[in-house]
């Protein structure tokens, strides 16, 4: 028998995988959570219907969350995750030697159970001494830490359930808060063809809380339209101009100095939403 998962990803549009096994599926406290084996893809953890990460394609988006971020701040020693239960940021985290300190703060344990157990590609570095895991309310840890990270990634869900908070002017003022004198952000913020009001307002947004505000765009194919946005917001450095020599070091299958520069390019339909 043929078994085929769909993530409608508009009312009129989805996006349909071959699956060969459905490893989990069951709803936790704070939503429903699926581990499906795709025959294209392979792996994919899947959260209120919705593609979070595949094994497949997975490099590209944790890689640039995480790289441009770090490599713009000079010397990030104490990194934050608020979400990213799969620890695929994490890992990437752990890429860069000057890091002695790396705090997953996600909400859902058994998603992080679950990527430990079906994921470990993606969950390996959770294991690793540095870093810190804590099932805990994102929103209620950035507040509740002054000057406390060289750089955080909020690596969330869409904003729907517990993640709308994640995307609101009050956390971004948090999260500046929460970072150190030369600290940067990084968030997802969705795709520019199917969720332009987000991209338009989570800018705005983290404008109103830092200096330096760049938006970035990358291909992930299995996520809605392919096209997919970050958000950058920098305290003192600017992400365009910073050095990038380090950037060689890092072993990564995406990320490279020359597609950070280029990440930060963007077609003129991108560039009017955060010039409004
Ligand atoms: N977080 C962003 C996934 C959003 C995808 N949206 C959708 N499929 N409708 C990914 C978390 C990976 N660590």
């Amino acid at each position: 028998m043929d078994l085929w998962y769909t993530e409608k990803q508009t009312q009129a549009f989805g996006i349909t995988a071959k699956v060969r096994e459905t490893l989990v599926a069951k709803t936790t406290e704070f939503q429903h959570l699926a581990v499906l084996d795709t025959e294209e893809f392979g792996r994919m953890l899947v959260l209120d219907g919705m593609v979070q990460t595949t094994v497949r394609d997975e490099f590209v988006y944790h890689e640039m969350i995480t790289h441009p971020a770090m490599l713009t701040h000079p010397n990030p020693r104490k990194v934050a995750v608020i979400g990213g239960g799969d620890g695929g940021a994490i890992r990437e985290i752990l890429k860069h030697d000057s890091v002695e300190r790396a705090v997953l703060v996600e909400i859902d344990g058994e998603v992080i159970a679950a990527s430990k157990k079906y994921l470990p590609e993606i969950s390996s570095g959770l294991e690793d001494p540095r870093v810190e895991v804590l099932v805990a309310d994102g929103l209620q840890h950035v507040r509740e830490h002054k000057a406390a990270y060289d750089v955080i990634l909020v690596d969330s869900t869409e904003p729907v359930g517990a993640a709308i908070g994640l995307f609101s002017e009050e956390f971004y003022r948090d999260l500046y808060e929460a970072l150190t004198p030369q600290g940067v952000l990084a968030a997802q913020t969705e795709s520019p063809f199917f969720n332009q009001g987000i991209i338009a307002k989570s800018f705005r947004g983290i404008s109103g809380a830092f200096p330096c505000t760049r938006l970035m765009l990358t291909s992930i194919p299995t996520y809605p339209s392919g096209l997919w946005s970050f958000t950058l917001g920098s305290k003192s450095n600017d992400p365009l101009t910073v050095a990038l020599d380090k950037a060689q070091v890092l072993s990564t299958r995406y990320y490279s100095a020359s597609v950070h520069k280029a990440a930060f390019q963007l077609p003129p339909f991108v560039e009017s939403l955060i010039r409004g």
